[in-house]
C-alpha cells in the first residue's frame, strides 16, 4: 500500500505509516501541484494526504474514485467536495482538536497585537520613528472585562473564550447553530443572535467552519452593525469576510481594528493596505505552526490513512455518512 502526500509532513506521521508497512511518497517541490499532477500521483496510490490550498473537486474525485482514503493535514475541509466524495464512497479524514489550542493562541495573539497596535509600533522602530514621546499618540484599547463574541463556538472558539475569560475576565457571548453547554457551564457563555453578536461584541472572533451559508458573512452590513470600538479577529478562513468592506470599515472608523491570520486571497499581496494600517495585525495563516501541534496533526493524518487503507472507520472523519451507504 502506498500513500502520496502533497507536502512534506513531520517525521512522526511518516514513521507511523512506515511502521505499518505503508510506503510514503512525498511531493518535495516548493510549489503547489497542478490538478493534473495531483491526479497522476493519486492514480498510483491507494490513499493521499492533502495539505495546503490544494482542492479535491468533483473532477479530481471522479478521476481518483479508487482512493480508499483522503486524509487532510488540516481541520478545515472547505477545499474538498465532501458530498461528491461521499457519493463515491471515499472517506475524508481531518485533524481537528489537536490544533485547537495553537489556533486559539494565534487568535489571542492577534487580539493583543491589534488592541495594542503592536505590529505598527514595531514598524516605528524599524522605520527609525521611535523618537518623540507623545502621551496621546497611537494608544491601544484595554480589553479587560470587555465582551468577547465568538462566531462558531466549537473547540477552537472554546479555547479562545477560555483564554480571554481567564486572562482578562471577559464576558463571553457566542453565535452558533447548536448550544455549547460546556461553554455556558464553564465560562458562563451566553448564546445570542447574529445581530446581538455584532452589536454587543467589543472583540468579535471568527471560529466557524467555512460553508456556503457563512461565506462573506462579515460584509459592509455586518461591520456597520458593530461598535466603532470593536476589534474583528479572523483565524478561520479569509472567505468569511469581505476584504474590501473590512478595509472600508477600518478606514472610516466603522470598526476600530482587525487581526487576521487568514486572508482572501492567500497569500496576501505585500502591498495590501491592510498590512500598513496601525490598527491591523496580519499573520500568514500560522494558526497551527507549532512543533507539538504539527506532530500531532501528522500522527492523526497517518492514523486516518491507516484506518482508511484497512477499510476501517477513520478516527476523525469528515463524512461518516460514507459508512451508511448500504
Ligand atoms: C493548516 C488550517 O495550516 O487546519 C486547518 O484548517 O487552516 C491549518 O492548520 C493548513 O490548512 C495546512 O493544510
Amino acid at each position: 500500500m502506498t500513500i502520496f502526500s502533497t507536502r512534506e509532513i513531520p517525521e512522526a506521521g511518516i514513521r507511523l505509516l512506515q511502521d505499518k508497512g505503508i510506503k510514503v511518497v512525498q511531493w518535495h517541490e516548493k510549489r503547489e501541484l497542478t490538478q493534473q499532477e495531483l491526479i497522476d500521483n493519486s492514480k498510483k496510490v491507494q490513499g493521499i494526504i492533502l495539505s495546503g490550498r490544494i482542492k479535491a473537486d468533483a473532477e479530481f474525485l471522479q478521476e481518483c474514485s479508487h482512493l480508499k482514503v483522503i486524509s487532510l493535514f488540516s481541520a478545515g475541509f472547505d477545499n474538498i467536495d465532501v458530498a461528491e466524495a461521499t457519493k463515491l464512497g471515499i472517506p475524508i479524514g481531518h485533524t481537528p482538536d489537536v490544533l485547537s489550542k495553537a489556533t486559539a493562541d494565534t487568535a489571542f495573539l492577534l487580539l493583543l497585537a491589534t488592541s495594542r497596535k503592536a505590529f505598527y509600533h514595531h514598524r516605528r522602530i524599524v522605520n527609525g520613528d521611535w523618537d518623540f514621546f507623545e502621551p496621546n499618540a497611537n494608544l491601544g484599547i484595554d480589553i479587560h472585562g470587555k465582551t468577547l463574541g465568538i462566531f462558531g463556538l466549537g473547540n477552537i472558539g472554546f479555547e479562545m473564550a477560555k483564554l480571554c475569560k481567564n486572562a482578562y475576565g471577559m464576558n463571553i457571548i457566542y453565535h452558533n447553530r447548536s448550544t455549547n453547554e460546556r461553554a455556558e457551564k464553564e465560562l458562563g457563555a451566553q448564546k445570542v443572535s447574529f445581530e446581538e453578536l455584532l452589536s454587543q461584541s467589543d472583540v468579535l472572533s471568527v471560529h466557524a467552519n467555512l460553508s456556503a451559508g457563512v461565506q462573506g458573512i462579515f460584509n459592509a452590513d455586518a461591520f456597520s452593525a458593530m461598535k466603532p470600538t470593536a476589534i474583528f479577529i479572523n483565524t478561520a478562513r479569509g472567505q468569511m469576510h469581505n476584504e474590501q468592506d473590512l478595509k472600508h470599515a477600518l478606514e472610516k472608523g466603522i470598526i476600530w481594528g482587525a487581526g487576521l491570520d487568514v486572508t482572501n486571497p492567500e497569500p496576501m499581496d505585500k502591498d495590501n493596505p491592510l498590512l500598513y494600517m496601525p490598527n491591523v495585525a496580519v499573520l500568514p495563516h500560522i494558526g497551527s505552526y507549532v512543533y507539538e501541534t504539527r506532530d500531532a496533526m501528522a500522527l492523526l493524518a497517518a492514523q486516518n490513512c491507516i484506518a482508511g487503507l484497512k477499510g476501517e472507520k477513520l478516527p476523525k472523519c469528515v463524512n461518516p455518512e460514507v459508512y451508511n451507504r448500504g
